[in-house]
């Protein structure tokens, strides 16, 4: 399976804004490497190799401390190399896995002593196959023993449909990119209000005021993104994370540079109270409790 998309940014800047001390990037991926950690046959896409080492540097370089480290589709089910990462960081890291309903309690156990606090249910058709409602509702009530939560990925579209089996799940959720709405119309767009309104009713559900990368429709100019992400930290301050979707999977139009996605956090939590929230707080009491 040949790539198609572009390799993450060789050298990203240093940014000039200083994150609080104990920041988590609270959305990122280790891919492979494949020689140690094969991606699945049934991916949909082949990532770069992106090591725990380079994630661990990248984190060190951008001035956070932690990180959130998601499984992605290219590599299904088979979570080790996110175990590995998380093993490696210890303290420093708490992971999100993709699960099916074979695995026992006994394995989640173990994936919960190296960190994991999560699993993530995508509903992203160009990344996954459908997965039937059973199989979700069945992982729903497995873990609700260990106390995980539940992390959803799907496109803005797709939100009207999805609500009632969100609301049935009854555990937090946590809705990867801001539920991926379409920028090119605007905060007030039925969509995006849908989705406001979507947190606003149940708040058990949380997000990502990530990604503006693959939001935006002006890149490397991320300004049309921030209005979206600006809202949600306003209107909903104790439910927000930021991460920086390190390394970009499947990123086409432009090459992030990860030091200017950290400059555009004080753009959209625009006082030091925000911050420390968006980037601290939240984090630490939904994986460090
Ligand atoms: C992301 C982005 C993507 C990929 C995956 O699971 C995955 O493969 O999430 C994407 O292509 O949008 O933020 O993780």
């Amino acid at each position: 399976m040949d790539k198609d998309y572009l390799p993450f940014h060789p050298n990203p800047s240093k940014p000039k804004y200083q994150a609080p001390a104990g920041a988590v990037d609270a959305h990122c991926h280790v891919f492979g490497p494949a020689d140690q950690f094969p991606y699945h046959p049934k991916r949909k896409y082949t990532p770069c190799d992106a090591s725990k080492d380079q994630l661990f540097a990248l984190r060190d370089h951008l001035g956070f401390s932690r990180n959130v480290i998601v499984q992605a589709s290219c590599h299904s089910t088979d979570n080790a190399a996110l175990i590995d990462a998380l093993q490696t960081a210890g303290e420093l890291a708490r992971g999100v896995a993709f699960i099916d309903d074979s695995f026992t309690i006994e394995q989640l156990q173990e994936m919960h002593d190296a960190g994991v606090r999560g699993v993530r249910f995508n509903f992203v058709k160009r990344l996954v196959d459908s997965t039937p409602r059973e199989v979700f509702f069945s992982i729903a009530e497995k873990i609700k023993t260990l106390g995980w939560h539940i992390v959803v990925y799907f496109e803005a579209p797709d939100l009207e449909e999805l609500i009632p089996f969100l609301k049935e799940l009854g555990t937090t959720i946590v809705v990867d990119h801001m539920g991926r709405p379409d920028v090119a119309n605007g905060v007030d767009h039925p969509g995006f209000q849908r989705f406001i309104n979507f947190m606003a009713d149940n708040d058990n559900v949380w997000c990502k005021v990530s990604c503006p990368e693959r939001l935006t429709l002006q890149a490397p100019d991320y300004s049309d993104v921030v209005p979206f992400a600006k809202t949600l930290v306003e209107q909903f301050p104790d439910r927000v994370l930021w991460g920086t979707d390190w390394p970009h999977p499947n990123m086409k139009s432009h090459v992030p540079d990860d030091g200017h996605l950290v400059d555009v956090i004080p753009m959209i939590a625009t006082t030091e109270e925000l911050q420390q929230k968006l980037l601290v707080d939240n984090p630490m009491r939904l994986y460090w409790k």
